[in-house]
């Protein structure tokens, strides 16, 4: 390569918009969705809107040019605005998950939960969300409620990272824009020791008492693996 090619090269790569790469295409994740479709596919995700939409949107990404817009009503109901992927996900009993999420201010101060993984035969989930601003650890199959001390970002894109080993004595950790994460040692076997094979993405906010604003939230690259991902 002559000179002035190589110059231009080397100039174009301070140019190149490193966020337009769209990460889920490689192929390298046991599941990876990064909204790119215009559409949510069922039966590879199914759509839940109790008082919420749910819509892939081209306005607003992390990467690539769209991203999971989950808009929820003004409600004292039982608000949930998810898609979930029902599969086998023959990847336990050690799973990484990792999204990419934006809260639009103001801070809920709710029970909302944004990441969480389900078995087949029960609701009981273990998941990743907020409550009283704070990021926290939800784990019916155990301990319950483990807050963290990290406050729920908003207005701005953060890296969510959960991790759970499936064990009676399992362990979960949080982790926020990759800092050391909260970890918690619990019971993590899910009701009737049926595996986790559903993953659940968006806003669930079941156990309102009054009324609460509006929520806007958007969530990219969702990524499951049987290995740790990072916030690439
Ligand atoms: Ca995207």
């Amino acid at each position: 390569m002559r000179a002035a090619p190589l110059l231009l090269l080397v100039l174009c790569l301070g140019c190149y918009d490193f966020d337009a790469l769209e990460r889920c295409s490689d192929g390298t994740f046991l599941i990876c969705e990064g909204f790119e479709s215009s559409e949510i596919v069922p039966p590879v995700w199914d759509v839940t809107q109790n008082y919420a939409t749910v819509r892939v949107v081209s306005d607003m990404h992390h990467r690539g040019e769209r991203a999971l817009h989950v808009s929820t009503l003004s409600t004292d109901q039982r608000i949930q605005g998810q898609i979930q992927r029902r599969e086998d996900l023959t990847i336990g009993p050690e799973y990484y998950a990792r999204a990419w999420v934006y809260v639009g201010a103001p801070v809920p101060t709710e029970s909302v939960r944004m990441l969480s993984f389900n078995s087949m035969s029960t609701s009981e989930p273990i998941a990743a969300g907020a409550n009283e601003g704070f990021l926290w650890i939800y784990n019916d199959a155990g301990g319950m409620n483990h807050p963290t001390a990290d406050g729920l970002p908003v207005d701005r894109w953060f890296c969510l990272e959960l991790h759970i080993r499936e064990a009676v004595s399992g362990a979960i950790d949080l982790s926020l824009d990759g800092q050391p994460p909260k970890h918690v040692d619990d019971d993590t076997m899910p009701a009737g020791d049926v595996p986790f094979n559903r993953v659940t993405v968006g806003l669930s906010l079941l156990a309102l008492t009054a009324s609460i604003p509006s929520i806007d939230a958007w969530f990219d690259e969702i990524v499951i693996d049987d290995a740790p991902i990072g916030c690439d």
